[in-house]
């Protein structure tokens, strides 16, 4: 811009946490008085993750364990420090992890579980009439439901993708009797869900971080500085409550960050 005020471009992946840590990382950012865009949910991590690499994009919120079992899975990386090696290599970084762990897991409504016997993963395999509906991302990915099946050996046949937000009403409906979650969706103890024990260990760690374009350091150091400052600062309790603020009691995400940003960071 003509006064010189750097610009950042922020964006975030089609669901609600993602859309807040993207509003708390351009809130930061402003904060310094950069020039900032936030395209909210702009699709699936493919796109973001695209989005970034070509340069229209600086920064977006991602997850360590989708990073190393998605979308770099083809390098084998063993831990972060590997991680963060491959993403330099592409003039990526990634922060320091913001504090929390959102894993995949799978979920049921607690009764039916309970009428079941289900509580593990591998009790599904002897339910292979159980209609089972997947969030469209997770049909796909490599750490998804086709490796999942073969990692449980899991029989079903009535498999389908949806929307996540969607899943949860097809529990509710009946239509969709177990479904992918993101452990800190709000909706897993709203609808009292019961959340089976991953028992053979499939799911990876999926720490948040944020992840962005080098040339950031240079270009806008204190808009990065201020977003950095995320680092450490949100529990997997926090985070859950604040995907619950925003799907719950239905606040704005904007207004759900700047909330944070003032109790936790005190930017205004
Ligand atoms: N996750 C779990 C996914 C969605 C839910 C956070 C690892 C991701 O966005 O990569």
């Amino acid at each position: 811009s003509t006064d010189g005020a750097p610009s950042v471009r922020v964006g975030s992946k089609k669901f609600t946490e993602s859309v807040i840590l993207g509003e708390m990382v351009a809130q930061l950012a402003k904060s310094t008085g950069a020039s900032v865009r936030h395209r909210r949910e702009l699709g699936g991590t493919a796109v973001l993750w695209e989005a970034l690499r070509r340069d229209e994009l600086d920064v977006y919120p991602e997850y360590t364990g989708t990073l190393r079992l998605e979308l770099l899975s083809r390098l084998k990386l063993k831990d972060d420090e590997a991680l963060r090696a491959a993403l330099a290599a592409e003039g990526l970084r990634m922060s320091a992890p913001l504090g929390f762990n959102n894993t995949y897991a799978l979920g049921m409504k607690e009764a039916e579980a309970e009428r079941l016997g289900i509580r593990r993963i591998s009790d599904l395999r002897s339910h292979p009439e159980l209609r089972l509906g997947f969030s469209n991302e997770f049909m796909e990915r490599a750490d998804g439901w086709p490796a999942l099946r073969d990692t449980y050996r899991l029989p079903q046949k009535d498999v389908r993708g949806l929307d996540h937000d969607l899943a949860y009403r097809g529990l509710e409906a009946g239509s969709v009797q177990v479904t992918d979650l993101y452990s800190t969706d709000a909706e897993i103890a709203a609808h009292g869900l019961r959340v089976l024990e991953d028992d053979a260990h499939h799911f990876p760690v999926y720490d948040a971080v944020l992840l962005y374009r080098e040339d950031l350091e240079t270009r806008a150091p204190e808009a990065l500085a201020a977003m950095l400052r995320l680092s450490g600062t949100l529990s997997e309790d926090a985070m859950v409550k604040l995907n619950a603020r925003a799907r719950v009691d239905r606040v704005p995400e904007a207004q759900v960050a700047s909330d944070f940003l003032g109790d936790r960071l005190r930017v205004a």
